[in-house]
């Protein structure tokens, strides 16, 4: 009854939502039925809608959809007039969005995410993709204009979608009522579903720690392979799970047996609703499906017609926004823990990484560094904003920068002597988030009671910069912000300070601070508690690990709560949210914006609107150089204003291997800086991880090893095994800079994803669909990483099956790699495997520097890889790597065939440091090299692998040059 009058206040309360009085006396009606609910909670009776009035245009067409029978009001009341909008938005991407013509449903504003302009030419009749549909029911399927008789690639026909349901069932779920799967649009409760080919290849949809892999789970022969849950979440790095971020957006890789052939398209429901999404697969049913149930807002469909899985991804971009461009030194390693309890440590450390030759680009501080754990302020003790000046500048001064973190949390004053600045100015401006009756919404953090910053506060963006301004001025001299904790997270449920003493509750103690716990196979008898396993160059012990003994958090069961009447902490259909309530470790979803948005509506863009505003923020504080940022929460176009690191991962083997589907991931959400906790954050890591850890994250695009409070130091220098596994993979990393930052370039301006699994470049190798172990930089770059302990070797897959010559990163040799299946390659400790593609060519540092500023000042290498053809190809986009826009920059070409290799460069700006060094591999030993014409002395030939090298060649970057061997 309690939460029925809620529910009823609710539809009277004045919010976006409007239709008011209908909607409120409509459930009135039903509530008084007796049933006790206004719903059913149940689509067994949903009518569906019938199409009519349909006007066709250039650009595609509209028409409006009408309830084809009696409400069913299964988790809400359903609406009874929709239109459809169909665009051909350009030649690969469709449009169809459905939503409520009366307009009162949330719809995400442009404001928040800009989408692309009207189309200005008809593609209606030549797009790649075909908008197809019924009138009644009505229903539409895709398909491509070149194989029209395919499978669709979305078909939300009844008649196309399996019969019967998947047990078990529940009596409070939808899917109990299954009679295929009408359209569903309520006010609350929104149902679509699509066949997909059984078994086809499912990627994207987190963010996620899949157990399935990075591949989906689509469940086989009556099974349910997927629930993913989109309810923004802070926790630490659950399996199969909501977390901290939500992207619907998926790439279908689907594979032809019949022809050999694959082709890729993508999908992409711009919604915030909370909502589930299944991955199924019926009882004997030969198709598998997807169904989104969502939990308020519209249908906002972009369909993506590949072909290629690189080309889905671009053009999502298109439709969301481009990434960021980022700084050079933003490739740069990272370091970072909590628990670097003052300037001291900072130094300190600084100081160890330089002593042992491990270039550190960037130091970090946590929440360590703040007074009071509040936001915008330095310990005055342990950091005293002077001393962080004197240290930040000292970093400038060699090269280095400084990040800090900034928790979402705004701590509330505890009493009239208390100054806070940042508190106090939001509320004279008015821009922290509030309860239902116009009050402050306090939840509880680490400094106590706080509020939230609310987004669509129009002072917001000026409070949230002057804040940031400021504590750079008292001597935070950030170069780049670390945004966590927005989710937002809360310690506490609803706005428990309301009403309280707010000098009750002070800032909170870590009481995590004695970890416990290794790595799997770490034994401590034997080596002590230090991590220390003297591994020294060999593995000194085997063990296995088996994955299915680790604990993993199952799946909730298909059902979750019902719940009367119409309340906005607890909508009808509840959706898999992993702690239950909507309303648990974050903010109530009652929660309401300015502009009358509840958080139900924008909770999971929450993340987005902070760093959006952060990204501004800095731009404006720092002018004319492109930002940097790293947060936790994201949403689709957050790539826009951040990278994104994988969250509270754990210091295991397991994660090791799980940080690859994360990193996949992101680069379809086009979020492409991307990386994990490298050594592990939660539990304490030891030698051999951290040595494999180190080595595999040189090759993800964010590269930051950072800990949790209380565990054993991880810094690369702690183990002398680390420190010479993290000096050879950061020379690889720093060596390849320009390829990273030609990828990056290609990233922001055409959003081409910089890291790739492998079948995005084999589509038609299907052992490669499964593959996570591995992973490509680039197309040119093949990364082979150990991944469990004790290994001496690793398997893994050349791709191409025989047709690609692999050569090996350090000695260049040719492998004699296994057609479409493993090759046992050596792995010893501080060895990461690293293969570069045949017909490529790389453009790099001759000599990496300790920092990516005396990395870019020094020479120019290029290492050429000649095909079986004898052809290469590669570009290279060079500028000043940290101008915002972007100024001149300069493109260059290379290309090989028949003992030529040809540089051409084209653009504005000026290269000064020289080509030094040119290699060309899988050569026939020449009798005489040529540049420009004339012949160079001094080039030697190494026959094992066929390789000529040009030490002294010596060129510029501005102009054409031409290199002739015979
Ligand atoms: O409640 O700032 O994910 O990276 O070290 C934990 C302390 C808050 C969570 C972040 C983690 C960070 C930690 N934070």
């Amino acid at each position: 009854m309690f939460s029925l009058l809620l529910g009823v206040l609710y539809i009277l309360t004045p919010t976006v939502w409007g239709d008011i009085s209908q909607r409120a006396s409509l459930a009135n009606n039903l509530a008084s039925n007796g049933s006790g609910s206004p719903y059913s909670m149940n689509v067994t009776d949903c009518p569906g809608y019938t199409l009519g009035s349909l006007q066709e245009s250039d650009t595609g067409l509209t028409a409006h959809l009408t309830l084809a029978g009696p409400a069913c009001n299964a988790f809400g009341l359903d609406i009874s007039d929709l239109t459809i909008e169909v665009t051909y938005q350009s030649q690969s991407t469709l449009h169809v969005k459905v939503y409520d013509t009366a307009n009162q449903q949330f719809t995400i504003p442009e404001s928040v995410i800009e989408r692309p302009a009207a189309p200005t030419t008809s593609y209606a009749g030549n797009s790649d993709l075909i908008f197809n549909y019924d009138t009644t029911p009505f229903a539409f399927w895709i398909t491509r204009r070149s194989d029209p008789g395919a499978m669709p690639l979305f078909d939300t026909r009844t008649s196309s979608l399996p019969p019967t349901p998947i047990p078990p069932f529940n009596a409070s779920d939808a899917s109990t009522a299954f009679d295929g799967f009408p359209l569903v649009f309520e006010d609350q409760y929104l149902q679509v579903a699509s066949a997909l080919p059984y078994g086809t290849n499912i990627y994207g949809l987190g963010e996620v720690v899949a157990s399935s892999g990075f591949r989906r789970d689509i469940g086989t022969n009556g099974g349910v392979g997927t629930i993913q849950t989109h309810w923004s979440l802070g926790v630490s790095d659950p399996i199969d799970q909501n977390l901290y971020g939500s992207h619907p957006i998926y790439i279908e890789h689907r594979y032809n047996s019949t022809t050999g052939k694959a082709s890729a398209s993508g999908v992409l429901l711009l919604s915030s609703a909370g909502s589930d999404i299944f991955l199924q697969t019926p009882p004997n049913s030969k198709v598998s499906l997807i169904e989104y149930r969502m939990i308020g807002g519209i249908l906002d469909f972009y369909f993506f017609s590949g072909p290629s899985d690189a080309e889905v991804i671009a053009q999502y971009g298109s439709v969301i926004g481009y990434p960021m461009w980022q700084p050079a030194w933003g490739f740069g390693f990272h370091l970072c823990r909590w628990g670097y309890h003052n300037i001291s440590d900072d130094r300190e450390n600084v100081a160890q990484m330089r002593a042992a030759g491990i270039p550190l680009e960037v130091q970090w501080n946590d929440i360590d560094l703040y007074h009071a754990y509040r936001d915008f302020t330095t310990d005055p003790v342990s950091f005293p904003g002077d001393e962080v000046r004197e240290f930040i500048q000292e970093l400038a001064a060699n090269h280095q920068h400084y990040i800090p973190i900034v928790d979402a949390a705004i701590a509330v004053t505890r009493n009239s002597t208390d100054v806070y600045d940042p508190f106090t100015r939001g509320v004279e401006e008015d821009v922290w988030i509030k309860n239902p009756d116009g009050s402050l919404y306090i939840a509880e953090v680490w400094p106590g009671y706080t509020v939230f910053p609310d987004w669509f506060s129009e002072n917001m963006l000026s409070v949230w910069t002057d804040s940031l301004k400021n504590w750079s001025d008292m001597g935070v001299e950030f170069s780049g912000i670390w945004l966590d904790m927005n989710e937002p997270s809360t310690f506490c449920s609803y706005s428990c300070g309301t009403g309280a003493n707010f000098s009750s509750v002070g800032p909170l103690t870590d009481v995590s601070s004695v970890v416990i716990g290794y790595p799997e196979c770490y034994n401590e008898t034997l080596w002590g508690p230090s991590g220390n396993m003297t591994v020294n160059g060999t593995s000194t012990y085997s063990c296995a690990t088996n994955s299915t003994t680790m604990t993993m958090i199952e799946k909730r069961g298909v059902g979750a709560g019902s719940e009367e009447g119409v309340d906005l902490n607890n909508p009808p259909y509840a959706i898999h949210n992993a702690v239950g309530s909507l309303n648990q470790h974050s903010l109530a979803s009652n929660a309401t914006y300015s502009g009358g948005y509840v958080d139900l509506d924008v909770h999971n863009m929450f993340g987005l609107m902070e760093e959006k505003a952060t990204h501004l923020a800095i731009q404006s504080i720092l002018p004319e150089k492109r930002p940097f940022l790293i947060s936790r929460s994201t949403f689709p176009s957050a790539g826009k204003w951040t990278g994104h690191w994988l969250g509270d991962n754990f210091s295991k083997w397991q994660y090791l291997y799980l940080n690859i589907q994360g990193v996949l991931q992101f680069q379809i959400y086009q979020i492409p800086m991307v990386g994990a906790d490298t050594c592990g954050f939660n539990g304490n890591t030891d030698e051999e991880l951290c040595n494999r850890w180190m080595q595999l994250s040189a090759f993800t695009p964010f590269y930051r090893n950072h800990n949790t409070n209380g565990a054993l130091p991880q810094e690369p220098y702690r183990w002398d095994s680390v420190a010479n596994a993290s000096r050879i993979a950061i020379a690889a990393r720093y060596a390849m800079l320009p390829y990273w930052y030609t990828l990056f370039a290609n990233s922001s301006m055409a959003g081409i994803p910089p890291v790739r699994a492998l079948f995005y470049e084999f589509p038609d190798e299907p052992e490669l669909f499964n593959v996570d172990k591995q992973w490509l930089v680039g197309s040119d770059i093949l990364v082979t990483p150990v991944l469990t302990p004790g290994a001496s070797t690793v398997e893994g897959i050349l791709p191409g099956r025989g047709s690609v010559i692999w050569r090996d990163w350090y000695t260049h040799a040719a492998v004699n790699a296994t057609s479409g299946g493993n090759t046992i390659l050596d792995a010893p400790i501080s060895h990461i495997n690293v293969h570069i593609r045949d017909n490529s060519a790389l453009l790099l540092h001759q000599e990496p520097g300790y920092t990516i500023y005396e990395t870019r000042e020094g020479a120019y290498s290029l290492l050429v890889s000649l095909n079986a053809a004898g052809t290469a190809f590669g570009t290279a986009y060079v500028d000043d790597g940290i101008s915002f826009p972007p100024g001149p920059s300069r493109s260059l070409t290379f290309q090989a065939a028949e003992g030529t290799l040809k540089i051409d460069s084209n653009g504005e700006y000026e290269i000064v440091q020289i080509l030094e060094t040119i290699t060309v591999l899988g050569v026939q030993k020449p009798t005489q090299v040529a540049i420009q014409g004339s012949p160079v002395e001094g080039w030697t030939y190494k026959e094992a692998t066929e390789e000529l090298v040009v030490s002294n060649a010596s060129v510029g970057l501005n102009g054409q040059t031409i290199l002739v061997w015979r």
